[in-house]
This record gives C-alpha cells, structure tokens and sequence, in this order.
C-alpha cells in the first residue's frame, strides 16, 4: 500500500450542505458529536495502511487547516503525509476546480512527481468503513486500468448515481452517470450474479458507483491529460474510459452512505443513534481518528435521556434529551427538551464573566437556554440560543432561508448556522 496515493475530493462549493458549509470546508463539517466528515476517509486510509493522502478541497477554511494540521501527524521516521491542496490561481488554471476530475487535474503536476502505482480517488462525504487494501488488491489482481467500487441499489435512489453494468469476470461495460426514465430502465441488471438471493435482486436490481476509483498511474495521466474538456469523473472521464481501457468493478455490499445533502447527513448521524446502527464509531479493529482534545466528561444533573450520544465536555441540566446527538461541550439549560435532533456543541466554554456580560448586551449565551425546546434541528457550533425558545418547526416549510433571523429550513430540517443567535421567546 505504500506505493498508493489516496486523493480525498473534498468538495465543490459545498452548496447542498449549506448552510453547515457557510463559514467552513464541506470536509471540516462536525459529524458523530465530535469528528469531522474527513475523518471517515482519513480513517480508512490510516486503516487500509495507506498514508500518503492529499485532500482536494474548493475552499481553504481555518478549522480544516486546524483539524488536519493537528490530528494526522505521521512519523518523521515514515513517509506518510496527510494534506489539503486548496483551489488556487495559477498560469495554466486561473479557475476554481469546474469538477472532480478537473480538481485532480489542476493538481497533475504534483502526484506525476509521485512515485505512486495507483491513486485511489475518494469522496469526501460519504461515512462507510472499508478496507481500501483489499479494493486494490482487486484492482492488481485483475490487472486492471481503472476500477470502480459498487453496490447493489434500489430503484428509488438509483439515478442519483453512476450506474454500471458489467460482464460475467466483472468488467464494467457500460456507465451511465445518474440516468432518468427509459436510460434508467436500460440499466437495470440481474444482480443474483453478484451473489444476491433472488428477493434482494428484485429489491436491488441496479448496480451503482461509490463514486471512489484505483486508477494505475499512467492511465490516470493520460485519461486527464488526452481529453482537457472532460471535468467530470463520473460525467465523462469514465464512460469514455470503457472502450480502450480495463475497467473493472469492485462489490462492496456493506453499509454506505452518501451524506452529500443536508436531509442524508441529518439522517445518517440520528442513525447512529439507534439500537443497533449500520455504522458506528465503536469498531474494535477499525477506529475512527479525529482530533484528540483534553476534555473533562460529560457532567448531568437530574437528566432524562434516550437513544442519544453525547459527547464529551458537556453541561446538561434538568433536561430531557430524546433520540439526538449533542456535540463537544454542548451547554443545555435547565427545562430544556431536545428531540430528533443534531446539536453541534461549542468550540469554547465561556466563562461566567463571559456569559454574564453576553446577556447584559442583550446576547444569549452560547449554548440552549432555560425551558427551550429544539425539535427536528440541527443546531451549529457555538450558536446562542435563548431562553423560552421554540423551534419546531411550526408552519413546515420544506425549504426557506431567513438569515437575518439566525434559521434555514432545508428537507424540513430547521438549521442554526455557526455562530448565530435565536433571541428568547422566538418560535420558529
Ligand atoms: P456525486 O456525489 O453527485 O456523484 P460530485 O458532486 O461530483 O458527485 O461529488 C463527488 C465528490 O467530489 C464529493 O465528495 C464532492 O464533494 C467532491 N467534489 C465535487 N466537486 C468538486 C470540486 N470541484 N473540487 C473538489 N471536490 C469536488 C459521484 C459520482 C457518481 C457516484 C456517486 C456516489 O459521479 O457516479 O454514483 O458519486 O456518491
Ligand atoms: P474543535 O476541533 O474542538 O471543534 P476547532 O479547532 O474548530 O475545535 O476550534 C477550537 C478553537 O476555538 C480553538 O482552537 C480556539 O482557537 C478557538 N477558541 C477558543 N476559545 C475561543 C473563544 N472564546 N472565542 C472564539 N474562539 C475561541
């Protein structure tokens, strides 16, 4: 694995996470109570043995720079490297990344001077566990160009994918990137010939891209260099791969998830929450890394709390926590409920000096004050929510923005932006 350069795609602008994405990287959003959403691939990688990762990322922020400059440090005694390249200017490209393939591209200069045999194209928002080891061993074994890992999917999420199909030895020989009706259609596959029985079939009949490729070195180079108007792996440069190139598939059938848009990603960390989730943080064999911060415990009076995480550094008093997930050093009042929701913590304690000088301006205190109720929402760091609030979303819009009031509404999910201020009594 160590002639493996692992490539994390970090994100465009980020725009169907936002508002989380507003003062941030796509990869430095929090996810689980205290990881970010690149440590999902970093961890792979560091799991799988692979340590050489670069991170392509459209939008350079401080807390990823932080995040990634203080956790994955290797020793001075190994060759790993764990770093953000950033959109920049250049000669040659003075735009920012027009797409995932062009993203790589800007940066050819760089891994040509690698002495990599395969990069390993990854997504930055997707949270599954994988053991990349063995998809390159794949990869080798079948002597192949280009391979793409998939799984078997339903017909109600399909044409948000790559979809494939394939021949008898596992050679894709068709891909069509997130196709509609009668394309749709002309991709469906028996998928017993991936070892599924005949019910799963009928349920998972297409056969989908993770979006994550090996490509040996030199295919790489040519397939981004020959064709300089393809800016899109899954658009362009893999079905024009197909013909000239042994394009090969790798089943992963484990749990997956792309957690690209705001109502998949509040979904995914309530999940974690249930009795007994697809994925969780628990692996005895497979952790996930992330910051190590030197936080006291959690610390409840007279609480009552069900099917929820906490995490560390947490002031919870008299309240009723359901089916959530509270992030590092959350601060919840007394009388508070939180229900079905995300709340991401605090950067920072405030001390009582603090905290006593915020509310004679007028300004609630970071964290959820006295008798609040927060229900279906995902509450950012460091926002200040006032006493006697409201948010339960009470007139269910699907979608709304209202900055000036410190709320977005997407998938009819109420989020609190980083650093905003809900005043008491407000009803959202
Ligand atoms: P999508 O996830 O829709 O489909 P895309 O939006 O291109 O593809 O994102 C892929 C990854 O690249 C994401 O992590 C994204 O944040 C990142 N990314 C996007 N634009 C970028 C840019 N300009 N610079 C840096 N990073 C960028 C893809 C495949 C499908 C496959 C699904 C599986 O195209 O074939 O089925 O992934 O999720
Ligand atoms: P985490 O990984 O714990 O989420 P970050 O690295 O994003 O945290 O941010 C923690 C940072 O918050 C610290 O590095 C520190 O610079 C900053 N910070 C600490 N105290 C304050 C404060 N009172 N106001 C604003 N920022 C603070």
């Amino acid at each position: 694995m160590n002639q493996v350069i692992a490539v994390i795609l970090g994100g465009g602008r980020g725009t169907r996470l936002y508002p989380l994405t507003k003062r941030r990287a796509k990869p430095a959003v929090p996810i689980g109570g205290k990881y970010r959403l690149i440590d999902i691939p970093v961890s792979n990688c560091i799991n799988s043995n692979i340590q050489k990762i670069y991170i392509l990322t459209q939008f350079n922020s401080a807390s990823l720079n932080r995040h990634i400059a203080r956790t994955y440090q290797f020793s001075s005694f190994s060759d790993g490297f764990c770093e953000i390249l950033a959109a920049q200017q250049t000669d040659e490209s003075p735009d920012w990344f027009q797409g995932t393939a062009d993203a790589v591209r800007q940066y050819l200069w760089l891994l040509e001077s690698s002495r990599a045999s395969e990069y390993l194209i990854l997504s930055g928002d997707h949270l599954y566990r994988m053991d990349y080891s063995l998809f390159v061993q794949r990869h080798r074994e079948t002597s192949a160009d280009v391979t793409i890992a998939v799984l078997p999917c339903d017909h109600e999420r399909a044409s948000d994918f790559g979809l494939v199909k394939i021949d008898p030895a596992g050679r894709v020989i068709q891909f069509t990137e997130k196709p509609k009706g009668a394309e749709l259609e002309r991709m469906r596959v028996d998928t017993t010939a991936l070892g599924l029985s005949e019910v799963e079939a009928r349920r998972r009949p297409y056969i989908a891209s993770m979006g994550i490729y090996v490509f040996r070195h030199d295919v790489m180079l040519k397939l981004l260099r020959e064709a300089p108007h393809h800016t899109d792996f899954g658009k362009e440069i893999l079905p024009a791969a197909l013909q000239d190139y042994n394009v090969q598939a790798y089943l992963f059938d484990d749990y997956w998830e792309d957690i690209g848009t705001i109502g998949a990603f509040y979904d995914a960390n309530l999940a974690l929450t249930s009795d007994a989730p697809s994925f969780d943080f628990y692996s005895p064999t497979a952790p996930v890394y992330t910051r190590p911060r030197y936080l006291p415990p959690s610390h409840l009076t007279d609480c009552e709390v069900a099917q929820s995480i906490i995490a560390e550094g947490c002031i919870i008093r008299q309240a009723r926590i359901f089916h959530s997930v509270l992030g590092l050093r959350s601060y919840i009042d007394a009388g508070v409920r939180i229900e079905d929701s995300l709340v991401m913590g605090a950067d920072y304690y405030e001390s009582d000096a603090q905290r006593s000088e915020a509310l004679t301006r007028g300004l609630p205190p970071v964290g959820i004050g006295e008798r609040s109720v927060i229900q279906k929402a995902i509450i950012d760091k460091n926002a200040r929510i006032g006493t006697d609030v409201q948010i339960l979303n009470k007139e269910r819009p699907q979608e709304a923005d209202y900055p000036e009031r410190g709320y977005y509404i997407r998938n009819g999910i109420v989020i609190v932006p980083k650093d905003s201020q809900i005043p008491d009594g407000a009803v959202i």
